[in-house]
């Protein structure tokens, strides 16, 4: 033991030699399985986190894993350059699963959503008829897309954005689940889609209005106007059904997916389309060296199939509805809001006696749970969605106990 690195001396080489573009909670974790995590002391923890949603299927899933390990001994990597025998097989899979005519493989979800956008200009230019450098995406205020150059040119939040310009052009902004504004923004007829979250994650698990959703596609659909779902953090039972979108019943024209796509062990990004849309794209036009690889293609089949196995959306709707129950009993002054659908759920603290968000994650980590703030005042709570009843009381009663010794 005396050989290996203490937390402290971990955080202190991330510190050290790593770029400071994080502020991570002071734990330092070395092992996963299911909804707890362990640190290098072996303390262990509820994972209230889930990676921001990417291990939706809890840690070190052991199918996933398997499936990745397999193949990374068989065949790893041959870029797009030729086929490989996992691709295709994958390709046929994912269209089946969300219905969709086809599938444009990336790795992370900024890359998702960068394909997103130039699959959407495109169709503008071959299908729609807008003039060239004309085509404009619509975007909602206090979105979060990614932390690419053209992703961050259409943020609000000045942290992503600032002192990275110049910008990249095109994008209208309007405030989210507005639809009086959105009619208003696709009054121009050189709008070509609408990129949306169909719950806002970094803004602070914001649910829009029932309707919402639904009524957005439907003046899309009439103004000749791409909707463009994020669900790369809403996506894949997060929310308690497979997409967020289903829960309108809406069918995005192209869908982003990414995070618990691969489980969480390996970067894979989707892009949905049908052909009318996808096949705007040429051979040579767009790319990826790892987009579809072998590995990415065998993990991503497994991790949706468990998903269906283990009626993960069934399983997150429900413990959502207890979780949120259970917070709003809290007799707490410090817990203003709680919201979320499903196991992607928020809850707003009001500082007290100088004690923030952040303190209470502190709290929470010493009483064996991790959650992480966002936005000062905000706590996502995101548990795996294979958290059992008995374990999600547990957690329960942690958040509990750890709020009320602030506010007692
Ligand atoms: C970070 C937030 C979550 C996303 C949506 C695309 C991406 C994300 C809806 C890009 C990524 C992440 C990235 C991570 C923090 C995290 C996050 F707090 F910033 F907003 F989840 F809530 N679309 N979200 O939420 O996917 O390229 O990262 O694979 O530190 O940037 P990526």
């Amino acid at each position: 033991m005396s050989d290996r690195l203490n937390s402290a001396q971990l955080m202190e080489l991330e510190n050290k030699y790593g770029a400071h573009n994080y502020h991570p909670l002071p734990v330092v974790l070395s092992k996963g399985e299911g909804v707890y995590v362990w640190d290098v002391e072996g303390k262990k923890y509820f994972d209230f986190l889930s990676a921001y949603s990417a291990v939706n299927q809890g840690h070190c899933h052991p199918r996933i894993v398997g499936a990745l390990v397999d193949q990374a001994r068989t065949l790893e990597l041959t870029s797009r350059a030729f086929y490989n025998d996992c691709l295709g097989p994958y390709e046929k899979f994912i269209t089946g699963y969300f219905g969709y005519d086809k599938v444009l493989p990336m790795n992370t979800g900024a890359e998702g959503v960068e394909t997103a956008i130039k699959l959407c200009r495109k169709w503008a230019y071959k299908v729609k008829g807008v003039p060239e450098n004309e085509a404009r995406i619509v975007v909602c205020e206090n979105n979060f897309h990614g932390r690419t150059s053209s992703i961050i040119s259409f943020s609000t939040d000045p942290v992503a954005r600032r002192e990275y310009g110049p910008y990249m052009p095109g994008f209208i902004i309007i405030p989210y689940n507005d639809l009086d504004a959105l009619a208003k923004a696709l009054e121009d007829p050189n709008v070509a889609g609408f990129l949306v979250e169909p719950i806002q994650g970094e803004a602070g698990v914001y649910v829009p209005d029932e309707g919402y959703l639904k009524n957005a596609s439907e003046v899309c659909k009439s103004r000749n106007v791409l909707f463009i779902a994020d669900e790369v953090q809403t996506g894949i039972a997060r929310t308690g059904k497979m997409l967020a979108c289903d829960w309108e019943e809406v069918r995005p024209d192209i869908l982003i997916l990414g995070k618990a796509l691969s489980g969480g062990v390996y970067p894979v990004s989707a892009v949905l389309a049908d052909d009318p849309i996808m096949l705007t794209i040429q051979p040579g036009e767009h790319g990826s060296t790892f987009g579809g690889n072998p590995v990415a293609s065998k993990v991503g089949v497994v991790a949706l199939t468990v998903v269906k196995d283990e009626n993960l959306a069934d399983r997150a709707h429900e413990m959502g509805l207890i979780f949120r129950e259970e917070m709003k009993k809290i007799e707490s002054h410090m817990i203003e809001i709680v919201r979320g659908k499903g196991l992607l759920n928020a809850i707003v603290i009001k500082p007290m006696n100088g004690k923030t968000a952040w303190d209470v994650c502190l709290k929470m980590a010493e009483n064996g749970l991790l959650a992480k703030p966002t936005h000062d005042h905000i706590i996502r709570f995101a548990p795996p969605l294979v958290i059992t009843e008995g374990q999600l009381k547990e957690a329960i009663e942690i958040i509990k106990q750890s709020i009320l010794s602030f506010s007692a």
